[in-house]
């Protein structure tokens, strides 16, 4: 039976898949793990909960044993944004700690590890139009060199010691259980949280920024869909593009205008603006439909109004 340990499981993606995990596996077959052990509270709560910083190589072989984990899956990351303000943390999170994480799972022949990329592997150099599967990778932030670096080294760890290594490129995340931290695309959460408490928002980026977005429900179905799929049958490996909305700000605020008419939005751009300007408007997510069966569910609307349901229940509640 699998013994899965998620990385960074108190994190915007974790804390969600974690429940989901749990609840397709049974409790006692997840080991949630994260660095920070309030955030990890809940989790702990629930299951298996222990505290793991990915850059301690020795504290992630030790937790490998002590539960027997057959299956790894690595949520740990600093994003974009956060990582242009300290590179040096981005690098050792993201790229030492995968290099803990893969060789860990070669020392222990674990028989799977999951790991996440991004659509910040692109650059400016890329077409930003149905980006293809196959395309040039130079990107320009230090979560996207880790990225497009972590890939790569995902598929060596493939074609080298025969291992099963598997992710995808995430696009920007939207949810409402947990907040994103440190992320470019993080005002396309933000946006929701404030039209529901002040009916108004200020972005960080202009309003014709159009960047590929995924709504949470999709994102757990992509991510356990890789998760379970035939190995033999996957053609790629370590950086499935995937697809699911595209929009502007503009078109995110009209969306949430048929629902609050008096929302209000303005703009202040920011250093993420320069970020955003590197990546893809949308991406070619064929490979990922035609090797494991990928099809999201969620359009903006449709995103829309469950966001809009959710926080306005959690702000009826005073939790927000
Ligand atoms: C970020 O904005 O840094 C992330 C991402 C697109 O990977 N949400």
């Amino acid at each position: 039976m699998k013994k899965i340990l998620v990385i960074g499981s108190a994190g915007q993606i974790g804390s969600e898949l974690v429940v989901k995990l749990r609840d397709l596996y049974g409790k006692e077959h997840i080991v949630a793990t994260d660095k920070c052990p309030n955030a990890g509270e809940k989790l702990a709560e629930t299951g298996i909960f222990e505290i793991l910083d990915i850059v301690d190589r020795v504290a992630l072989e030790s937790i490998c044993n002590k539960y027997q984990v057959t299956h790894i899956i690595n949520m740990a990351a600093i994003l974009s944004a956060v990582g242009e303000k300290k590179p040096m943390l981005a690098w050792d999170v993201n790229m030492n700690g995968l290099l803990n994480v893969l060789e860990v799972a070669r020392e222990l022949n674990i028989e799977q590890v999951l790991v996440p990329s991004s659509i910040a592997v692109f650059g400016p150099e890329t077409p930003v139009d149905n980006t293809p599967q196959e395309t040039i990778l130079l990107p320009k932030t230090m979560y996207g060199i880790t990225k497009a670096a972590g890939e790569l080294l995902c598929d060596y760890y493939v074609r080298r010691f025969g291992m099963d290594v598997r992710g995808l490129r995430y696009p920007g995340i939207i949810s409402n259980e947990t907040l994103p931290g440190g992320g470019t695309t993080d005002y396309a959460v933000a946006i929701y949280y404030d039209a529901v408490k002040y009916k108004k928002y200020t972005c960080f980026v202009k309003e014709d920024t159009r960047l590929p977005m995924m709504y949470m429900p999709d994102c757990l179905k992509a991510t356990i869909d890789l998760f379970q799929a035939d190995f033999s049958k996957l053609k790629h490996h370590s950086n499935f593009n995937l697809n699911s909305m595209s929009f502007t700000v503009k078109e995110l605020a009209d969306s949430i205008k048929k629902y609050i008419p008096d929302f209000e939005i303005d703009y202040k751009p920011d250093f993420r603006q320069e970020i955003a300007d590197t990546w893809p408007n949308s991406v070619d997510d064929s490979a990922a439909r035609d090797e494991w069966g990928w099809k999201p569910s969620y359009d903006l609307d449709a995103m829309t109004q469950d966001m809009l349901r959710a926080i306005g229940e959690k702000h009826k509640q005073g939790l927000i």
